[in-house]
């Protein structure tokens, strides 16, 4: 399966940490060598690069460096969409994750039918910039993408709503907002928390995502690591004291990878400057993979080696 792995360097969504340098620190643990090995035709795009923070004037105090943010992104979706036409699988690589509504943006222009979303992420990324606290673009995007939030961001690179509703499930929620609350009860939005897997496990989740996989055609997967617990994955700009363990993360991307049309993903928020001993970025690798129907992980790369 043809790959192609577009890295952006965009932090302006968050507070100036390091995920700038996510993308090339994932490279640098042969990513490229590695999703070969595990059967994928991976291609390096190379990275979006953003303009650094000091050289920007943040602009618009609710939104700020939207700018530079829209111009990446809509780099971003340019990208996405000529590999998804292509015949190929688009990997994002971040990266804050407003990255994403770039790459959502791609997905959804490259096909003329529904694409579904599953979003890990222990965030909501719903707010808007009358509800954001901290007016971080990354906590906004996901609204956005559903078409709740300022026209500059929900008509990035093409007019319109590029998301509808009933097609998000989000995975993995322990820190909502009372907005994100508030809009995910009032839309009816499907948000499978953290809460909810601890009272119904697993088997329920992988029911709500088998319906929406049935449904529509293609799923994009957006998958924030900050979702994982900080044991796994310490590589992130906050840390995650509850999350998901490596079984858990392991089985979702997995159960997604075997049983739904997956059109592309993004990976975003890892922040190497906290990572111990590259766990963070070889998960983010096993998790890229994964999602792209492999079965990699750390055992089947030891037996891969003793051939
Ligand atoms: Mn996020």
């Amino acid at each position: 399966m043809k790959t192609c792995i577009i890295g952006s360097t965009l932090d302006l969504g968050a507070e100036e940490l390091g995920v700038d340098k996510g993308p090339q620190a994932i490279r640098d643990r042969q990513l490229i060598d590695k999703l070969r090995g595990a059967g994928l035709d991976a291609v390096d795009m190379g990275d979006i690069v953003s303009t650094k923070r000091a050289l920007l004037e943040p602009g618009d105090p609710q939104l700020p460096y939207m700018a530079e943010i829209a111009s990446n992104c809509s780099q971003i979706a340019s990208k996405v969409e000529t590999c998804i036409k292509d015949g190929s699988k688009p990997v994002v690589i971040g990266g804050d994750h407003s990255v994403n509504l770039g790459a959502f943006s791609g997905a959804a222009a490259a096909t003329s039918n529904a694409m579904g979303m599953i979003y890990i992420d222990a965030h909501g990324d719903m707010n808007t910039p009358q509800s954001s606290l901290s007016h971080n673009i990354h906590g906004m995007h996901l609204a956005s993408l559903m078409g709740f939030g300022p026209a500059v961001m929900t008509n990035l690179y093409q007019p319109g709503t590029k998301l509808a509703k009933e097609n998000l499930v989000h995975i993995a929620a322990s820190d909502l907002d009372q907005a994100e609350i508030e809009l995910i009860k009032q839309e009816n939005l499907q948000a499978f928390t953290m809460l909810d897997l601890l009272k119904d496990g697993l088997g329920s989740l992988f029911s709500i995502i088998d319906n929406l996989c049935k449904r529509v055609d293609q799923i994009w997967v957006s998958v924030d690591l900050d979702a994982i617990d900080t044991v796994y994955a310490p590589g992130v700009g906050i840390p995650n004291q509850g999350g998901l363990t490596y079984r858990e993360i392991s089985a979702i991307t997995g159960y997604i990878g075997q049983n739904c049309n997956v059109a592309g993903l993004d990976v975003v928020e890892y922040n190497p400057n906290f990572d111990q001993d590259h766990k963070t970025a070889e998960l983010a690798i096993e998790i890229i993979a994964k999602i792209l129907g492999t079965n990699y992980s750390w055992y089947t790369n030891y037996m891969a080696r003793q051939r």
